[in-house]
């Protein structure tokens, strides 16, 4: 006998589920790369258990140090890097991982076996805006080795983003959200905490073509150049044709800013400035991963003048500017910032 499908039942596509039928369609596959992805998702629910309780516990505040980029590092950031750590070194997934909080690589414990795959990942994105109860998140980006064996070396980290073979992010909001690719389609889940699942809530996202947002921290207008105060203005300009003036959203956490962008439209940017001339936002564990995210839904992701995605990476912690987006207002941006318009 077979039960006739309902709405309900057919809907019921679970995060595992997902990543066990998408290693089916590769006979060839370990299940390895599927390990990798159940143990991020567990880690993003210990970390979320931790968020859910900031105010109630005395997790907030600083841990008055700094970061190697400078920034005031936030308890709940520290016990996120460290979760994410503890909770993908023992599985003999990866060779190497490599952390927005950490200065150098971050080596697999010696008890533990070492994998083919590489975790580059952001812990705790937007943690300025903890405090104030905003949505934050983290970021994660996955690629495979490139050495043969042994324990993983700087050269399997610094890979260009289009070789990442998954990336993803977990969003810490009104709900929490895994959303992830692994090259085919970016497919959203959200917690349903009754029974601590995530389920399929987002199938196949898809970007607008063209949006009518903008989002970017003009605070720093002064410092932009020339033809960036162009294009911000050209942004704002009344024509109805091309459905100006786009409005103005920041939420100031780059996951959160990337993900609205990716559900509604429109662009994103964090561009160079007379003060950072890359900007502020870090190649390897936030514009790598989110650009393979929004190419993937079918938008764009460049530094103004270079997709992001090629770019070869020199170091860590290296930063690029960022316009991600809609295709059309990426394209636009990038004809700005090259002066052509
Ligand atoms: P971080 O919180 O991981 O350090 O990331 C940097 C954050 C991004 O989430 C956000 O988009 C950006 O910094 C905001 O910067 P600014 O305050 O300059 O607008
Ligand atoms: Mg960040």
């Amino acid at each position: 006998m077979e039960y006739p499908r309902t709405a309900t039942v057919s809907k019921f596509m679970t995060l595992e589920r997902h990543i066990v039928e998408g290693a089916r369609a590769h006979p060839d596959a370990t299940g390895e790369f599927s390990g990798l992805l159940h143990a991020l998702s567990l880690a993003a629910k210990l970390v979320w258990r931790e968020v859910t309780k900031a105010g109630l516990v005395n997790i907030l505040g600083t841990t008055n140090h700094k970061n190697v980029s400078g920034d005031e590092v936030k308890k709940l950031d520290e016990f996120a890097d460290e979760t994410i750590f503890k909770a993908m070194d023992h599985g003999g997934h990866l060779c190497v991982m490599a952390s927005e909080e950490n200065e150098d690589l971050l080596h697999i414990p010696a008890n533990y076996p070492y994998g083919k795959y590489v975790l580059i990942y952001d812990p705790l994105d937007g943690s300025g805006n903890i405090d104030a109860n905003v949505t934050i998140g983290s970021i994660f980006s996955v690629h495979r080795r490139l050495t043969a064996s042994g324990k993983g070396t700087m050269e399997d980290v610094l890979q260009p983003g289009c070789r990442q073979v998954a990336a993803g992010y977990i969003l810490f909001g009104s709900s929490m959200m895994f959303v992830y690719s692994t090259g085919h389609g970016v497919h959203g889940f959200t917690l349903d905490a009754t029974v601590g699942e995530f389920l399929l809530s987002h199938q196949n996202i898809q970007i607008p073509k063209k949006g009518s947002i903008y989002s970017m921290n003009e605070g720093n207008f002064n410092r932009w150049s020339p033809e960036m105060q162009r294009f911000v203005q050209y942004l704002k300009e009344e024509d109805k044709e091309s459905g100006r003036p786009y409005s103005a959203r920041y939420i100031g956490s780059l996951v959160a800013d990337v993900h609205r962008t990716l559900l509604y439209g429109g662009i994103y940017c964090y561009p160079g400035d007379k003060k950072n001339t890359n900007g502020k936002l870090r190649l390897m564990y936030e514009n790598n991963p989110l650009a393979y995210i929004v190419e993937n839904a079918g938008g764009a992701a460049s530094d103004g003048r270079k997709r992001i995605l090629d770019i070869q990476p020199g170091s860590l912690h290296q930063r690029t500017p960022l316009f991600i987006g809609s295709r059309d207002d990426v394209s636009i941006a990038e004809e700005f910032i090259d002066g052509k318009r």
